[in-house]
C-alpha cells in the first residue's frame, strides 16, 4: 500500500504540474481555486476555453458544471471508468465519473443515502449525464452473476422509458417529456441490488397533437418503421408514418439524428430482458397500435349536425386490439351518457365534441400504458431481500423550455424547474449560509435571488395559480379559460412576477394578447396562452388524485430532502445543436440563472468541508501524541490540539460551535493521506511484531 500511496502522490504532483503549465490553454478545472475567477466574464472565459479544448466538465468545489459538446467525445469508456474508480475527487481532471465515484464511496463509507440532482434547460445534457452515471455504476460496482441481472435491467430500463417518454421537440431531438426519479439500491458491499423508478407528469397531449417541427413519442415511429412484417399485419398497420394522422401533425416524421429501425431492435431486446412476457409485449403493442388507429377515425356531420363515423375499417381495428365491442366504442365516441333519475339517456355529440372524445381516449390509453410500463419495470427491479440497503437517487426531469407558443404543458414543466431551483437554493445558498450563522462563524452574507416568490405565486394555498385553476375546474359549465385568466388578474394582478394584457405595458413594456399571461421565471420570461388550461388541468385533477402537480412535487421534495445532495448543472452552448459553437450570450444567461456565481462566491468564501468535532477527533486522533489514545478534554479542544500539531494555517480552518470548518478539500485530503500512511505503518509494525508467532 505504501508504494501505491507514493505513486499516487507522485501522480498527483505530476497532475498538478501539468495542470499549471497547461492552465493558459485549458483554463482551470475548479473555479474555486483561482482568485481572478470571481467575475462573470472570467467565469465565462474559463468555461469557453475549456469547451474549445473538449474539456466539458469543470468543478465548483464538488458541484459539476457540464457543457453539452454536441458531439461524441472519447471519454466514456471502460478505461476511463477504471481510471476514475476509487481515486480522490480532485486528483484527476473533472469528470462525471469522478462525481459518480465520489458519491458511491461516500455512501459506502458513511452508509447513508444520496441523490444527484441534474438540472439545466432543455437540451443541456441532463438525460445523457444521468445515463453516464448509471453506466458507471453498472460497470464499476462489485457484481455477481445474480447482480448482473439487476444491472442489465437497470441499464435497459432506459431505452424503454425513453422510447415511450421521449420525443423530438424543437429544442432537443430526444427530449424527455416526463420527469424521472430513479433510486439505485446498494447492499453494504456496494453491489447494485435493485432499483425503483418514479415518473412525473407525462406530457400526454403530445399523443394527439405536435407542433410544427416536433414528433410524437419515439415508440410510434419505431413500431411503424422497425416492427416485423408479421407484427404489423397483426396490428393492422402499414409501414408508412405518413398514413397516421397522429404522427404527422408536426410534419417531421423522419429525423436525421434518429434511427427508428435500430432503436426498435434495442427496445424490443430490452423488453425481453426486463421480464416482459411475449403476451405482455403483444398487449403493449396492440395498445400502441390502437392509438394510431384511433387517430385515423374521422367524423362527419349527419343531417342533424351530429357526429357520425365515416370509416368502419379503423374502428374495427381499435375494437379488435382493445377488445371492446365495436358498438360500445362507436357509441362512446359519438354520444354522451346522461343518467336521469330512472333511465340513461344518450345525447349525441357534435363533430368537435366527438374529435375531443377520441383524443381524450387516446391520451388516457397512452398515459395508463406508460404507468403500467413503469410499474412493470419496477417489478423487475424490486429487491426482495430485507437486509439494510442504501440508495443513490438520480433525478432527471424535463428542462426549462420556452417556445413560440407556450401552453399548460410548459407551465407544468417550468414550474417543476422552478421547484428544483428552489431546492438547490435551499440546500446550498440558504442552508449553507444559515449554518455559518448558527455555528457562529463570521460571515459576510452573499446575496442571491431567491425564487421562492415565484414558487409561492404558483403553489400557494387559496391564492396561488394552481389553487385558482383547481377552483375554476370545479365550476363546470360556468368557468372558461378566460374566466380563469380574469380570476388571476383579480387575485395576483399586482404580483411583480405576473403580467397580463392589462398590465403588460406598465410592467415590462412589451404588449400581450388578450388570452395570454406572462410569468417572470427564474430562468427568464415566458408568455403562456391560456387556451386549454382548464381542460388539461381537469385531466390531471380527476386521475385518482395521484398525479396532481402540487402533490407529486411536494412528495418529491420530501424524498430528496432526506438524502445527501450532489449537483450536476448542465449548460447548453448554443441553440443550433451544433458542436464547437459557444454562444456567449446564451451561456452567460444560464450561468446567471443557475446561480453559479453565487454558488462560487459562497464556496470560495466558505468552507468545503465540515465535520462534527467528535467525528473528526475520533478519526484522526492517532495523528497527534496528545490526543492519542484518549483525549480527556472536550472534543473541540481535542480538535484544536490536533490541528495545531498538524500545522493547519489559521486561514485554512474555522472553529464553529459544534463543528470544524475546513476551507479547501486539499487540506482534508492531506490529513487523510497522513492518516492512511500512519494506519499502514501501524499495521506493518503489528505484523512485524507478531511475525514468528
Ligand atoms: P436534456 O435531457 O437536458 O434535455 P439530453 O441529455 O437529451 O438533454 O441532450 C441532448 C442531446 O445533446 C443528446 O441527445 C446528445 O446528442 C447531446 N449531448 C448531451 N450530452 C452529451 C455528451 N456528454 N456527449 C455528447 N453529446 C451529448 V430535455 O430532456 O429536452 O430537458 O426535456
Ligand atoms: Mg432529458
Amino acid at each position: 500500500p505504501s508504494i501505491k500511496l507514493d505513486s499516487r502522490c507522485n501522480q498527483m504532483l505530476r497532475n498538478m504540474e501539468a495542470s499549471l503549465t497547461a492552465r493558459d490553454r485549458v483554463g482551470i478545472q475548479d473555479f474555486v481555486l483561482l482568485d481572478a475567477y470571481m467575475s462573470e466574464s472570467a467565469f465565462l472565459d474559463n468555461l469557453r476555453k475549456r469547451f474549445h479544448e473538449n474539456l466539458i466538465y469543470t468543478y465548483i468545489g464538488t458541484l459539476l458544471v457540464s457543457v453539452n459538446p454536441y458531439k461524441e467525445l472519447n471519454i466514456y469508456n471502460k478505461k476511463q471508468m477504471d481510471t476514475y474508480m476509487g481515486v480522490n475527487f480532485f486528483e484527476l481532471p473533472p469528470h462525471i465519473y469522478a462525481l459518480a465515484d465520489n458519491v458511491f464511496r461516500t455512501m459506502l463509507s458513511e452508509f447513508n443515502n444520496h441523490f444527484i440532482l441534474i438540472s439545466g434547460e432543455s437540451g443541456a445534457g441532463k438525460t445523457e449525464a444521468s445515463k453516464k452515471i448509471l453506466q458507471f455504476y453498472a460497470v464499476s460496482c462489485p457484481s455477481t452473476k445474480l447482480l448482473n441481472n439487476v444491472r442489465d435491467r437497470l441499464l435497459l430500463s432506459n431505452p424503454v422509458l425513453e422510447a415511450f417518454g421521449n420525443a423530438k421537440t424543437l429544442k432537443n431531438d430526444n427530449s424527455s417529456r416526463f420527469g424521472k426519479y430513479m433510486d439505485i439500491q446498494f447492499d453494504h458491499q456496494g453491489g447494485a441490488v435493485g432499483g425503483h423508478i418514479l415518473s412525473y407528469l407525462l406530457e400526454k397531449s403530445r399523443v394527439v397533437h405536435q407542433n410544427h417541427g416536433e414528433r410524437n413519442f419515439h415508440i410510434f415511429y419505431q413500431l411503424v418503421e422497425g416492427g416485423e412484417e408479421e407484427l404489423l399485419r397483426w396490428l393492422g398497420l402499414e409501414r408508412n408514418c405518413q398514413n397516421y394522422s397522429y404522427l404527422v401533425q408536426g410534419d417531421c416524421a423522419k429525423v436525421s439524428s434518429i434511427n427508428d429501425k435500430s432503436d426498435w431492435r434495442t427496445v424490443r431486446g430490452a423488453l425481453s430482458v426486463i421480464h416482459f412476457s411475449e403476451s405482455d409485449i403483444e398487449d403493449l403493442f396492440g395498445i400502441i397500435a390502437s392509438v394510431l388507429h384511433l387517430g385515423n377515425i374521422k367524423f362527419e356531420a349527419d343531417v342533424r349536425g351530429y357526429a357520425s363515423l365515416n370509416n368502419d375499417q379503423e374502428m374495427h381495428w381499435v375494437s379488435k386490439l382493445l377488445g371492446i365491442p365495436t358498438q360500445v366504442l362507436k357509441q362512446g365516441l359519438t354520444h354522451r351518457k346522461i343518467e336521469a333519475k330512472t333511465e340513461e339517456v344518450l345525447s349525441p355529440f357534435s363533430v368537435d365534441h366527438a374529435v375531443y372524445a377520441r383524443d381524450a381516449l387516446a391520451k388516457a390509453i397512452y398515459g395508463r400504458t406508460f404507468n403500467w410500463l413503469v410499474n412493470k419495470i419496477n417489478e423487475s427491479l424490486v429487491n426482495t431481500d430485507f437486509s439494510r440497503k442504501t440508495v443513490i437517487g438520480l433525478l432527471d426531469i424535463y428542462g426549462f423550455e420556452v417556445f413560440y407558443v407556450n401552453s399548460f404543458e410548459q407551465f407544468c414543466i417550468n414550474y417543476c424547474n422552478e421547484k428544483l431551483q428552489q431546492l438547490f437554493i435551499q440546500l446550498t445558498l440558504k442552508s449553507e449560509q444559515e449554518e455559518y450563522e448558527m455555528e457562529g462563524i463570521e460571515w459576510e452574507p452573499v446575496p442571491f435571488f431567491n425564487n421562492k416568490i415565484i414558487c409561492d405565486l404558483v403553489e400557494e394555498k387559496h391564492r396561488g395559480m394552481i389553487s385558482l385553476l383547481d377552483e375554476e375546474c370545479l365550476r363546470p359549465g360556468e368557468a372558461t379559460d378566460l374566466t380563469f385568466l380574469e380570476k388571476l388578474e383579480e387575485t395576483i394582478g399586482g404580483h411583480p412576477h405576473f403580467v397580463t394584457h392589462k398590465l403588460a405595458d406598465i410592467k415590462t413594456r412589451k404588449t400581450l394578447d388578450r388570452g395570454d399571461f406572462r410569468l417572470l421565471h427564474y430562468a427568464g420570461e415566458v408568455t403562456y396562452c391560456v387556451v386549454g388550461f382548464l381542460d388539461k388541468n381537469n385531466d390531471l385533477l380527476y386521475r385518482n388524485g395521484k398525479e396532481v402537480m402540487r402533490h407529486s412535487l411536494v412528495g418529491l421534495t420530501e424524498i430528496l430532502m432526506s438524502k445527501e445532495p450532489w449537483y450536476v448543472r448542465c449548460i447548453k452552448p448554443n441553440d443550433a445543436k451544433q458542436p464547437g459553437r459557444f454562444d456567449d450570450v446564451l451561456v452567460r444567461h444560464q450561468v446567471k440563472y443557475l446561480g453559479l456565481m453565487e454558488h462560487l462566491r459562497v464556496r470560495r468564501a466558505g468552507f468545503a468541508y465540515r465535520r462534527k468535532y467528535e467525528i473528526f477527533l475520533q478519526r484522526y486522533k492517532a495523528l497527534c501524541p496528545d490526543t492519542w489514545p484518549h483525549w480527556k478534554g472536550t472534543a473541540a479542544e481535542g480538535v484544536r490540539c490536533l490541528i495545531q500539531h498538524l500545522g493547519y494555517k489559521p486561514d485554512e480552518y474555522k472553529m464553529g460551535r459544534t463543528k470544524i470548518f475546513i476551507r479547501h478539500p486539499r487540506t482534508l485530503f492531506a490529513t487523510e493521506d497522513t492518516f492512511q500512511v500512519c494506519k499502514h505503518r501501524l499495521a506493518t509494525r503489528i505484523q512485524a511484531k507478531y511475525k514468528g508467532y
